[in-house]
């Protein structure tokens, strides 16, 4: 007879860690980084030499301001919805461009962090005063099915840093149908892919001489210890990445040193490692054209134009419904 426990969960955070570290392998999701140390250790590793993907990013909205302002743009101006804003680095070159040449817009973040939504309004009306901004705070799910009923003129909806990289496809076409969903005909979707490239340049990015990646990666056994009250040892484990240029899907993993148990308190759950026993962290998917092709067919949309770096590592796409 098959005897089943029944654990109860404080939060949602909570189930996954549980889910995770007893299944076989063990995973967690890159969606728990994110703490206020993991936001910094981020933002340290936006700014790495090897992490290219910030700068060409950077390029491409520097280099090509005026083309994309131009697609964005409507006979009655449009809105600027980006969601997961952060410290709007990059969104500022559009935004000073767009609004040094009169055009037509207002500018909506969506965080869900309130607290990343002041700090970008502040920086904003310092930096840029003639701009419209209007924060929207939630999961990117809420906001835009309230922005789904707003009809009124021309959506522009905005997602830097190949953030869907770190979605598996199936996950990452759901991302989209649900953003195709909150668009009406005439909308665009403006979104940034990571390229397949040279193998050594990708695993260079997710493996950072100075260390920052695996610090981040690390940070959710620390963050588990604090939330949960457990007992992780993060030397204990290595940082490890891979990179499979045949599907183009970066892999980090922490990997036990030796073999060791560990207690979460808040779980009442010991878990046992091996030695060399791997936890799998985080996806960072990279692109080709036939994928992104794909992957736009599948949820409903079609590619309109893209703009790319000179070294064609980063593409960002304009999808339309
Ligand atoms: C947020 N995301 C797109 C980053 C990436 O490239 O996958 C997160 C990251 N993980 C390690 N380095 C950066």
């Amino acid at each position: 007879m098959k005897t089943e426990t029944t654990v109860s969960f404080e939060t949602k955070f909570e189930e996954e860690v549980f889910e995770g570290l007893t299944a076989f392998p063990k995973f967690l999701s890159s969606k728990y980084f994110y703490d206020k140390k993991g936001d910094k250790l981020f933002q340290d590793i936006m700014a790495l030499p090897e992490y290219y993907l910030t700068n060409c990013e950077f390029d491409i909205l520097s280099e090509h301001t005026e083309a994309i302002a131009r697609t964005f743009n409507s006979p009655n101006g449009f809105d600027l919805i980006e969601l997961g804003a952060g410290d709007g680095k990059k969104t500022k070159i559009l935004l000073r461009h767009l609004s040094e040449n009169n055009y037509d817009f207002n500018f909506l973040p969506i965080d869900i962090s309130q607290n990343v939504l002041d700090e970008l309004k502040t920086s904003l009306e310092k930096e840029l005063p003639n701009v419209e901004v209007r924060p929207q705070q939630g999961t990117y799910f809420e906001v835009l099915e309230r922005l789904a009923e707003y009809k009124e003129r021309k959506k522009v909806i905005m997602v830097l840093g190949s953030n869907i990289g770190n979605l598996l496809h199936p996950q990452a076409i759901l991302f989209l149908k649900n953003i195709r969903e909150s668009m009406v005909e005439g909308d665009l979707l403006f979104m940034g892919f990571d390229q397949k490239k040279d193998p050594q340049t990708i695993l260079d990015a997710y493996n950072d001489k100075t260390g920052v990646t695996a610090a981040f990666n690390k940070n959710i056994l620390v963050r588990i210890n604090r939330e949960m009250q457990a007992d992780f040892d993060p030397d204990n484990f290595l940082h490890w990445e891979t990179y499979d240029p045949e599907t183009g899907t970066a892999k980090s993993f922490l990997v036990a040193k030796k073999e060791q148990s560990v207690f979460i308190g808040t779980l009442g759950l010991k878990v046992h490692f091996k030695q060399w026993e791997t936890i799998h962290t985080e996806i960072s998917q990279k692109y080709d054209d036939d994928v992104v092709e794909w992957l736009a067919k599948e949820a409903g949309l079609q590619i309109d134009g893209q703009f790319t770096d000179n070294k064609e590592y980063y593409k960002n796409y304009i999808f339309t419904k």
